[in-house]
């Protein structure tokens, strides 16, 4: 079975808290503020694992957690930090996020672990807000949330060659020849119902990927006979190898079939119809030499190299292998996605959170604007003012206000502090 989707839920563990304590010491009578800071949650990463061929793992187990850090302890001793969590999977899963379906990460060529979940931060212990003014802090912070998010972990096949064509063209019975592949031949439609990768060995330092994906018909493009699906696997193939039943047996005409074929690739992914393509005539021992003749005119006329093969006498299979050996080196490798921009949330209001006061000090508990954060670059005017916005429009700096915040007192929101300007 071959399973290319997977839903996964990672959370990244919770920052330890500080710790609230004050030196004790034989003969010191009120020693000062030393609780430690808690340890950072540990962190989820995604990393490529080579031995990995499918997401089957996925579908047992589905649920991945980072510990939490260790909270602050006295003498200004931090907790333990949380080990992060390093997740295989293997190259070329796609990982979305669930909800929305945004591009997290490409694991095509990636080599080192990715970042996916962050660990939460550890709060500060009260030694941190001591000053000559406030001798005596009683507060310490709590440490920040993990991040929990539903992962949506997509496999497309990574084949050098993808074979595309009609259903009963051949392809699988070309792939069967040419590569390890076994794949299903018989002489009905749809024999093949999910891709099949198979590697052609051309020498002992150079071999290929070829992919027998099942037979496309018209209107694939709009998802006819799992077509969407189909084509996209194509889409990562680096050349196309465009199989032609040229035998006419089903009294078809193999120009049509190759221009209905191409019409859908096109109309799928403009990108595509500029992609390699090796147009191969196949079942040429059953052929008209005619019918042959006509397709290659009409495919060179287009520029494409063609191919005339039987794939059941082998005649010509050789001369196609040899040809996509000496073509492959010069293509570029397996497309890479661009992530798209990351979303800064909407400044809206209505978002809940709440304010402890200590003195001068007023924290800001609110685990959503963390994500706020995590997307704004402070030292950036134009985030900071933004981050700015969502303060005011969440109703945090009225709350502040209310509470009576003055000039020059500190507002705490997590990693961010900032002395109060009205
Ligand atoms: N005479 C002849 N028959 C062929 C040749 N290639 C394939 N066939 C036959 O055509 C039929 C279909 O072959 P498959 O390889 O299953 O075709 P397919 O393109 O994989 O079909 P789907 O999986 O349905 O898309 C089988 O009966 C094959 O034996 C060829 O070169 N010559
Ligand atoms: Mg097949």
């Amino acid at each position: 079975m071959f399973i290319d989707k997977a839903k996964i839920t990672v959370s990244s563990g919770k920052g330890g808290d500080g710790a609230v304590s004050f030196r004790r010491e034989k003969y010191v009578a009120a020693g000062g503020p030393d609780g430690g800071d808690g340890g950072r949650g540990g962190g989820v990463y995604l990393a490529v694992d080579k031995n990995m061929s499918t997401l089957i793992n996925f579908k047992y187990r589905r649920n991945y957690a980072a510990p939490d850090g260790s909270p602050g302890m006295g003498r200004r001793c931090s907790g333990k930090s949380g080990g992060d969590l390093i997740i295989g999977v293997p190259r070329g899963t796609l990982v979305r996020d669930a909800g929305s379906g945004r591009l997290i990460a490409d694991m095509s060529s990636q080599s080192e672990p990715v970042l996916i979940a962050k660990g939460g931060n550890g709060g500060w212990g009260n030694s941190h807000f001591a000053s000559p003014t406030r001798q005596i802090p009683r507060f310490a912070k709590p440490g920040n949330p993990g991040e929990k998010l539903e992962l949506l972990l997509e496999l497309k096949l990574l084949a050098d060659v993808g074979l595309v064509g009609f259903p009963n063209v051949g392809k699988s019975t070309l792939i069967s020849v040419v590569s390890n592949a076994k794949p299903e031949i018989a002489n009905y439609h749809f024999t093949t119902l999910s891709p099949v990768l198979g590697v052609v060995r051309v020498s002992d330092e150079f071999s290929y990927v070829m992919a027998d994906i099942p037979g496309l018909i018209e209107g694939a493009s709009e998802g006819l006979g799992l077509g969407r699906e189909f084509l996209r696997h194509v889409e990562r193939c680096r050349m196309i190898l465009h199989i032609v039943d040229v035998s006419g047996s089903e009294g078809r005409d193999p120009i049509e079939d190759f221009e209905k074929i191409n019409f859908e690739l096109k109309k799928f992914n403009p990108e595509l119809a500029g992609r390699l393509q090796i147009v191969v005539g196949n079942k040429g021992d059953l052929a008209d030499w005619r019918n042959v003749e006509a397709l290659r005119d009409y495919a060179e006329n287009l520029g494409y190299i063609f191919f005339e093969i039987s794939a059941v006498t082998q005649k010509g299979v050789q001369d196609l292998k040899n040809e996509i050996a000496r073509i492959l080196p010069a293509l570029p490798p397996i497309a890479e996605y661009e992530p798209d921009a990351p979303e800064l949330p909407e400044a809206s209001a209505g978002r809940e959170f709440s304010i402890e006061k200590h003195g001068d000090v007023y924290l800001v508990d609110a685990p959503w604007l963390l994500r706020v954060m995590n997307s704004c670059n402070m030292d950036d005017y134009e985030s900071l003012q933004y981050f700015q916005r969502v303060l005011v429009n969440s109703g945090i700096i009225a709350d502040l206000e209310e509470k009576g915040v003055q000039e020059g007192d500190l507002v705490s929101i997590y990693d961010f502090e900032f002395n109060y300007v009205p």
